[in-house]
């Protein structure tokens, strides 16, 4: 399926042996005896993962802010650590040259973004946690747009409490109004449209500030150009980040977060590889329609249990689009929730 061809950084399986090669003393240390409550752990946010190997950021916002490398604790078992995810650190968080602090505890997540590989699979990953807001991309062009995988991101968004916000990029390719009329309807989602020589810097950016955000979409589209755009010195902070870890500088073969830096503020926004599908298997179905703001309302009106699916009797949705209340649109959105509704039927 599709989404094998993922350049996803899923956590690799960590190797126990690999640690114990590595000259660090610490890595031999009685694991019985770091046990306690680490109460000289500091916390700090990871900022990206690259084979098992975490880059932190130590004293956030303090005078000594600076980045560490740190691996995780063999207590921590296989418990997943994600970018944006705070990390209570112990060890050499110096982030001096070949030191490596150690990560024994995650604080509590505010929310957590997960894909499953596919709708009917249970297994998880992991995009990022503590995001507030979702920036969902996508082209009006190369690759054209889908609607049916920004209503997924939609549903997933909404399932994790987090706020979308949508861009559609290359419009100097092709006039997103024909593809924008899809989300019309949908409540309080932001719309931006950017293009060669005109991207929504700063609109974009006001939306950032004082939030941390998820950039999504397809591969291709555009992520990490607007990311640059954003946050001019992201190359820079990669850089610096690959330096440590020896992979090129490809923004977008791992997850990671990036400061913002605004006028009226400062924010986090998070570059994520391109994925082809997003599974929603981990969904609550009755986050579905709230996806579908537009056509929810008349749904109140349909008998109680109602599938909406295209066999249900007296469904107000069917009928709403029979009789062309929902405009031009209605017959191809519930036909969009009827097929991701019919999913999570099966
Ligand atoms: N014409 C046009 N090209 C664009 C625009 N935005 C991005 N591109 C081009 O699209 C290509 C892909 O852009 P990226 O920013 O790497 O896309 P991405 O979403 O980060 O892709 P992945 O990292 O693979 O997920 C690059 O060649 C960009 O120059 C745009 O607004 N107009
Ligand atoms: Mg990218
Ligand atoms: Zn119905």
């Amino acid at each position: 399926m599709s989404w094998l061809d993922d350049t996803d950084d899923d956590e690799p399986e960590f190797d126990e042996a690999d640690i114990r090669m590595r000259p660090n003393p610490k890595a031999n240390r009685p694991r019985t005896k770091r046990r306690p409550a680490h109460a000289d752990a500091r916390i700090a946010r990871v900022l990206g993962v690259d084979r098992g190997r975490y880059t932190v950021l130590i004293d956030e916002d303090g005078p000594e802010e600076h980045t560490a490398l740190a691996t995780r604790a063999r207590e921590l078992r296989k418990k997943p650590i994600v970018t944006g995810d705070r990390a209570r650190v112990v060890g050499d968080a110096s982030g001096d040259d070949g030191t490596l602090a150690r990560i024994v505890g995650i604080e509590d997540r505010t929310s957590l973004l997960r894909r499953s590989a596919d709708d009917t699979d249970q297994v998880e990953r992991i995009i990022v946690a503590n995001a507030d807001q979702m920036l969902i991309v996508v082209a009006a062009a190369d690759p054209e747009p889908r609607p049916r995988l920004v209503d997924r991101y939609l549903i997933a968004a909404l399932d994790a409490g987090i706020r979308p916000l949508l861009v559609v990029t290359k419009t100097d390719l092709a006039d997103p109004a024909s593809f924008l009329r899809h989300f019309e309807g949908v409540d309080d989602l932001e719309v931006f449209t950017s293009g060669h020589g005109h991207m929504p810097v700063e609109e974009i950016g006001r939306h950032l500030v004082g939030h941390s955000t998820v950039f999504v979409g397809h591969s291709g589209v555009g992520k990490s150009t607007l990311v640059n755009a954003l946050v001019p010195t992201a190359l820079r902070a990669t850089g610096h980040v690959n330096e440590v870890t020896g992979r090129g500088r490809h923004t977008s073969s791992s997850t990671v977060s990036l400061r913002y830096v605004g006028e009226t503020g400062r924010g986090w926004v998070i570059d994520t590889p391109g994925v082809r599908s997003f599974g929603l298997g981990h969904v609550d179905p009755a986050n579905i329609l709230r996806a579908f703001s537009d056509l929810a309302e008349v749904a109140e009106e349909c008998p109680r249990g109602c599938t909406h699916l295209p066999d249900a009797p007296d469904c107000a949705m069917i009928e709403a689009v029979a009789e062309g209340r929902l405009g031009d649109r209605g017959a191809a959105r519930l036909d969009s929730l009827q097929r991701l509704l019919q999913t999570f039927a099966a």
